[in-house]
């Protein structure tokens, strides 16, 4: 494909939104109508491009983000469909980290779904300019105004309408261009405008006035106008949306059908016309090695920064997705980075590719504003800032959260031991929310992911990709413990006298209290200031050992050996006894202070509690609220729409598991659900 000249005709953008709102099936038409592909792929025939591992297509969902590349009027456009699944939101998370811009699609007929909130909160915390797509409006009981209404009140964002589709007559009116446009050939590919007739444009008549509002809101020129009864430009309403747009002030809305191809190409010119090319963006925040903070700006001049997020075995073999958001890539480069764990690695690009869904094509040269493929890298790896050496600085890191649910495993007969290690392994290595654990009292080895779908999933793609039979125990949920009170301790570490009188005999001592905190308070560390005797001072090295003694005692409690949180430790005496107080000797003092006041402190045991949300057809609701109650689920409220009720509800996370198949049989098949890891609590 044709690279534009110039950044400023460059779109990166994310498709985002619950489970099955049509992302999947929307990315299809952008790839045809913007020729990027001859043919439409449907999702239910398991034939979509962006669909394109064999779990996806098997289960009619996706999974990881697919990176596309779409020409439209000049731009180029790069197109990331996510995953609607929370199991795969580290994807969603890991997109909108690197992307510019976003299109979050609606159902229809469902409005604002709970995975549509969170798309939010992720889209909200990179300020992420917004673009909706109301899709599914050939569904009975769609409705775009009141989808409109959920994003303003359940968002608290103002949703602008562009388009508004006539459900009856398959056709948008352009409320800024006062157009009405059809979709004709045989997949809409051909747009007719023609001006929109007087009685249709009345119709539309609040929607107008809204969007002249939200532009006058910009535009105080504008806002002259509009007051005074006057009918704005085209060219200076779309200027205002385009300023407020990127400002994060609105959201261009667009409505239609992806499947009955209704509504696609405005949308496409809506990702043109208001979210931002690379530069429009915001410097990206970066520090220095020493702490420093630093901006970076979008562009090809200086040494490079790449942002590696993601990591991909491709034929077997490590690639790594990165964004260069600094200066230029070439194969064979030299590049320098700090890791998770503190550490300088140096490492060499061997190979750069451009990517389009399950296809890779190699290149030469990638630089600012691009998203590519490295190929030969054995250590970068998700979150790491990838730079020019000598220059190193880290942007911020991409955040993954715990997995809470366990799959105890082992390979079947014929299986080996050690090709199972290293496939585990790899998999790790691709996805950052999974994790391998062995337990140290049974010798089990554990498998650690978000929850039952996403361990499903791991373990049919290992079966398929590297032919290893697995075979799985219970599911285990994770634990966490906590304390119910405060509690004091007061250690002296002093081991029996040093044999050798050249050398000092080890001793120091420490006092501490500690509190609980509320639900998500995590682990905090205070430091009081008194150390003894009158005058000593703790030298880095020392404060170094405490904390980290302190830290690693709160990693294995003392009722399940599980980690400790939503606690504060304050250090409340330090006792040193000249060079005996070595940093080892006050380490271990501060960890026999901390296990004691634990003991003391009424430990309890924490478990996942999950936000819930089902949505069954009325005919089922008394079962299902009846289930929910028997798995002391806390029910919240339902909201009937027009053919199903949404149950919005709380529950530990150990009772819902197989939960699928108790509502496919509860619901013949018709209910659907959603489990989102809300916090650790007591039971
Ligand atoms: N009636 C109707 N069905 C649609 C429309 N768009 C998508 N669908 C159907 O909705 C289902 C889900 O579509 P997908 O495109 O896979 O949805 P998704 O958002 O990508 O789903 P996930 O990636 O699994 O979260 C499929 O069966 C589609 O055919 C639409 O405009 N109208
Ligand atoms: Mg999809």
């Amino acid at each position: 494909m044709k690279k534009p000249a110039r950044l400023s005709h460059v779109r990166n953008i994310g498709v985002a939104a619950h489970v099955d709102a049509g992302k999947t099936t929307l990315t299809e038409r952008i790839l045809f109508y913007t020729g990027a592909s001859y043919k439409i792929g449907e999702v239910h025939d398991g034939a979509a491009h962006m669909d394109y591992l064999a779990e996806e297509q098997q289960h009619g969902i996706t999974i990881t983000a697919a990176v596309t590349k779409a020409p439209w009027r000049g731009h180029l456009l790069q197109v990331v469909d996510t995953p609607g699944h929370v199991d795969f939101t580290i994807e969603v998370e890991r997109a909108m980290r690197v992307l510019d811009g976003c299109i979050l699609v609606l159902d229809g007929v469902r409005g604002v779904e709970p995975q549509t909130e969170t798309v939010w909160r992720q889209r909200s915390r990179f300020q992420l300019p917004t673009l909706f797509f109301v899709n599914k409006m050939d569904r009975p009981g769609a409705d775009f105004r009141r989808s409109l209404t959920a994003v303003r009140e359940r968002l608290k964002t103002e949703p602008v309408a562009v388009t508004v589709p006539l459900q009856d007559r398959a056709r948008v009116v352009n409320l800024i261009d006062r157009t009405l446009i059809a979709f004709v050939g045989e997949q809409g590919e051909t747009v007719v405008a023609e001006p929109c007739p007087e009685t249709l444009w009345d119709e539309v008549a609040d929607l107008r006035e809204s969007l002249y509002l939200a532009a006058a809101d910009v535009d105080e020129g504008l806002a002259d106008q509009v007051l005074a009864g006057e009918q704005p430009q085209p060219e200076a309403l779309r200027a205002a949306l385009r300023q407020g747009t990127l400002a994060g002030r609105l959201c261009p809305c667009y409505g239609g059908s992806a499947l009955r191809n209704l509504g696609v190409q405005p949308l496409l010119d809506g990702v043109v016309e208001f979210l931002p090319a690379p530069r429009d963006r915001p410097p990206a925040l970066a520090s220095l090695q020493d702490g420093v903070p630093v901006e970076i700006q979008m562009g090809i001049d200086g040494p490079l920064v790449a942002l590696a997020f993601k990591v991909q075995l491709w034929d077997g073999r490590r690639h790594v997705f990165a964004r260069v958001y600094r200066g230029a890539l070439r194969p064979g480069d030299a590049l320098e980075f700090v890791t998770s764990a503190g550490l300088v690695q140096h490492e060499h690009v061997a190979r750069l590719f451009d990517v389009d869904a399950g296809r890779k094509t190699k290149i030469d040269r990638a630089e600012a504003g691009e998203i590519v493929l490295l190929a030969g890298l054995r250590y970068a790896s998700t979150g790491d800032t990838l730079c020019a050496p000598g220059h190193l600085l880290t942007l911020e890191r991409i955040e993954t959260r715990a997995p809470v649910l366990g799959l105890a495993i082992e390979p079947s007969a014929g299986t080996d031991e050690e090709k199972l290690l290293e496939v585990l392994d790899k998999v790790q290595q691709e996805d950052p929310t999974l994790r391998v654990e062995e337990d140290s009292d049974t010798g089990q080895r554990l498998l650690r992911g978000m929850g039952e779908l996403h361990l499903q999933i791991v373990l049919e793609r290992i079966q398929r990709e590297f032919g290893l039979q697995i075979r799985t125990g219970r599911p285990a949920v994770a634990v966490r413990e906590t304390i119910r009170r405060v509690a004091v301790a007061d250690a002296l570490f002093a081991p029996p006298p040093n044999p050798d009188p050249r050398q000092p005999s080890l001793m120091a001592r420490v006092a501490l209290e500690i509190r609980p905190l509320r639900r998500g308070g995590g682990e905090r560390i205070e430091w009081g200031n008194r150390v003894i005797p009158e005058g000593a001072e703790l030298g880095a090295p020392q404060r170094q050992a405490i904390d980290a003694a302190l830290r690693s005692t709160l990693a294995a409690g003392p009722l399940l050996a599980a980690p400790v949180q939503d606690v504060l430790v304050r250090l409340t005496e330090v006792e040193v006894f000249g060079q005996g107080s070595t940093p080892e000797a006050l380490g271990a003092a501060a960890s026999k202070a901390l296990r004691q006041a634990l003991e003391l402190a009424e430990p309890a045991a924490m478990h996942p509690v999950m936000r819930v949300e089902v949505v069954t057809p009325e005919s089922s609701l008394g079962a299902v609220l009846g289930d929910l109650q028997s798995r002391r689920a806390l029910i919240y409220g339902t909201d009937p729409s027009s053919d199903a009720v949404a149950i919005r509800a709380e529950a530990a996370l150990e009772p819902l598991l197989g939960y699928a198949t108790a509502l496919r049989s509860l619901t013949q098949g018709r209910g659907q659900f959603s489990l989102e890891f809300d916090r650790f609590d007591l039971s």
